[in-house]
C-alpha cells in the first residue's frame, strides 16, 4: 500500500479526522459544481420559487436525486477505490449526501456525532469533499480530536427552536477543538463516531460538498448506539406537530375545519395570511407567510428531490413566527375541550 495513504490511516484512526489533499482535480470538481447549480435550478422552478428561496429552505440532498443519481457510478469505482485503499479494506458505501452552506443558508450546523442518527444503518466513516476552497470563513469544518473514542450520545436534536449548542460553547471545543479549512478537491475523512460541527458562513461564498458514508465490510458497528430521544418539536416531531396546530387553527381562527394534508394546511395559511383580517392572537403577517413558504418548499424539496434542512432552521423560523403564539392561543380550547 501507498506509504502516505498508510499514515493518513495511522492519523484517522489516532485522531478520528485526517484530509486527504487533492482527490478530486479542479476540472472535476467544477464539473459536479456545474451539475449541482443546474439541477438545483431546475428544483426551484418546478416549485415555482427563485433559487435563492429554494436554497434558503433546502440545504441538503440525499441519495436517490438527480444530482447524486448522475454521481452514482463514479462514486461507486473511483470513490469506492480511494475510500478502500484509505482504509487498507474492501468498503461498502451507506449513503451520498450533498449538503449546501450558502448566503442564503449559512447557519452552523451544531456539535455531533453521525452515528447517533444511523442506528439503523451503521457506517463507520464519511469521506466530505469539497467542492470549492472552505477557509475559515466559509462554513469550516471543526472537529473535537480523540473524541471518536468517547461513549456515543443520543442523537442531537438541533431543530427543536430553543436549542442551544452547549458543547460548541464549552471550555473543552473552545480549547480543543479544531478547525479544517481544505481547498477544493480535498477530502475530510472523519470517523462517524467523533463530535464535529460545521461553523457560520461569514463569507457568503457557496460551499457546496459531496459527502459520501463507508464501513469496511466486515465492520462491526458499535453494539452501544442509544435510541434518539425526540423532543416537543424537533427533527422527528415537527411536521406531524405543524400538521396538527394548522389543522386546529384553521377551525378555530377561520372556522374552516379541513381535512387534509401539510402541503394544503401550508397553502391555506398562506392564502389566509393575505387577507388584511385581524388574527386573534399577535404575528407578524408578512415574517409568518415567509416562514409558511419556507416550509412549504421544504415539504415539497423533501418529497420531490429527496431534500432536507441540514441547518434546522426552517421549522425553527415557523414555530417563532406563527406555531408558538398561536399554540398558546390555542391553549384556551384545549383546557374548556379536555
Ligand atoms: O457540511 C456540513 O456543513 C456539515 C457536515 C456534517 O456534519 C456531516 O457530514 O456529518
Amino acid at each position: 500500500m501507498n506509504l502516505t495513504m498508510r499514515s493518513k490511516r495511522l492519523t484517522f484512526e489516532e485522531k478520528g479526522v485526517v484530509v486527504l489533499k487533492g482527490v478530486l482535480d479542479h476540472e472535476s470538481a467544477l464539473l459536479i459544481q456545474q451539475i449541482i447549480t443546474t439541477e438545483i435550478k431546475k428544483y426551484a422552478d418546478e416549485l415555482a420559487c427563485s433559487v435563492a428561496d429554494y436554497l434558503a429552505s433546502v440545504s441538503r440532498w440525499a441519495h436517490p436525486c438527480t444530482m447524486t443519481s448522475q454521481l452514482y457510478q463514479w462514486v461507486e469505482s473511483l470513490l469506492k477505490a480511494l475510500a478502500s485503499e484509505f482504509i487498507g479494506e474492501s468498503v461498502k458505501l451507506h449513503k451520498i449526501n450533498i449538503i449546501s452552506k450558502s448566503a442564503q443558508a449559512d447557519l452552523p450546523v451544531p456539535c455531533h456525532q453521525d452515528i447517533a442518527y444511523s442506528r439503523e444503518d451503521p457506517y463507520e466513516f464519511s469521506l466530505w469533499l469539497a467542492l470549492q476552497d472552505v477557509g475559515l470563513f466559509d462554513g469550516v469544518l471543526e472537529f473535537l480530536p480523540y473524541s471518536h473514542r468517547e461513549k456515543i450520545e443520543p442523537a442531537v436534536d438541533f431543530w427543536f427552536p430553543e436549542f442551544m449548542d452547549n458543547r460548541q460553547t464549552s471550555f473543552l471545543w473552545q480549547h480543543r477543538a479544531i478547525a479544517v479549512p481544505v481547498q477544493m478537491g480535498d477530502a475530510i475523512v472523519f470517523d462517524s463516531r467523533i463530535w464535529h460541527r460545521s461553523a457560520l458562513n461569514q463569507s457568503g461564498r457557496d460551499r457546496f460538498a459531496l459527502v459520501t458514508r463507508w464501513s469496511r465490510i466486515n465492520y462491526q458497528s458499535p453494539t452501544e448506539i442509544p435510541e434518539r430521544v425526540p423532543t416537543s418539536f424537533g427533527m422527528w416531531t415537527c411536521a406531524q406537530v405543524t400538521q396538527s396546530l394548522l389543522q386546529r387553527g384553521l377551525e378555530k381562527c377561520f372556522q374552516h375545519p379541513v381535512n387534509a394534508d401539510l402541503a394544503t394546511y401550508l397553502d391555506l395559511w398562506q392564502q389566509l395570511l393575505i387577507d388584511p383580517g385581524k388574527l386573534p392572537f399577535d404575528v407578524d403577517k408578512l415574517q409568518a407567510k415567509k416562514a409558511l413558504k419556507g416550509v412549504f418548499i421544504l415539504n415539497h424539496a423533501a418529497a420531490q428531490h429527496n431534500g432536507g434542512d441540514a441547518q434546522g432552521k426552517v421549522y425553527a423560523h415557523l414555530w417563532h413566527c406563527l406555531l408558538h403564539p398561536l399554540s398558546q392561543w390555542l391553549n384556551q380550547f384545549s383546557s374548556s375541550e379536555g
